[in-house]
């Protein structure tokens, strides 16, 4: 999102500046025990955009945009509001592309893109329906904002002065998903000295025979067939 500094709205910009504000995006969703004769719907869900930390993002969020699958009747839904969250009842899975904008028109919207999950993976089949959440973390990185910008950014209030908790355990997966990029670097390490090991053997035996090449070369009347 790097913008000119001799842009037309360079003039308010912060030089050097950066914010960066961690959020979560996703959907959760609750199986409804059976298909409902009426429409086909199975599921209940509910798409949004809300911050990690407890910070109220309407100090700077204008409204968010979901784009839903062309199956529904005004698949353009705006959220002027927070909780910056829809729902919505169907029977199948499909991409919601999310847009989200700004009080500070210099800035450009944000967009983000989810696939709407409604079934368990088979992992879980069997067992009993129960509400499912699929969510990603996300930070939206503010280079060089505006003075107006900088003022909003840093005049979040909490949402809540209760606990605010996640449904998924962001700081768990992290450890886990470092460990996994631990163990794989590890291995691929070995690999790699594992293979050079044996490209240095392939050196060894192809300057030795190189050797007898030269040695063959350089003395062409010896009997290089002893048996003959
Ligand atoms: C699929 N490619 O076939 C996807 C499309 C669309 C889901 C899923 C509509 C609900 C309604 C609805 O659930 N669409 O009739 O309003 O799985």
């Amino acid at each position: 999102m790097r913008r000119s500094a001799f842009g037309p709205d360079s003039g308010g910009r912060v030089k050097g500046l950066v914010i960066v504000k961690p959020i979560v995006y996703g959907n959760k969703a609750r199986y409804f025990g059976k298909k409902r004769e009426e429409d086909g719907h199975t599921h209940e869900w509910t798409v949004y955009v809300k911050p990690y930390a407890n910070e109220d993002m309407s100090a700077y969020i204008k409204k968010v945009h979901f784009k839903l699958h062309e199956s529904y009747a005004n698949p353009n839904r705006i959220v002027m509001k927070q909780p910056y969250e829809l729902t919505e009842t169907g029977w199948g899975e499909f991409e919601i592309v999310i847009k989200i904008y700004f009080h500070d028109i210099n800035e450009r919207p944000v967009t983000l893109y989810h696939i709407l999950k409604l079934f368990q993976s088979p992992v879980s089949e069997g067992s009993q329906p129960v509400d499912l959440v699929s969510e990603s973390y996300e930070e939206i990185v503010f280079q060089e904002p505006t003075q107006l910008m900088q003022y909003l950014l840093n005049s979040v209030k909490p949402i809540t002065n209760g606990p605010w908790t996640q449904l998924t355990n962001f700081e768990e997966k992290k450890e886990k998903t470092l460990d996994r990029i631990i163990s794989a670097q590890t291995k691929v390490r070995s690999e790699i000295s594992e293979l050079k090991e044996k490209l240095q053997l392939a050196k060894e035996t192809i300057s030795k025979f190189k050797e007898e090449i030269a040695k063959l070369q350089n003395n062409p009347t010896s009997n290089i067939l002893p048996g003959i």
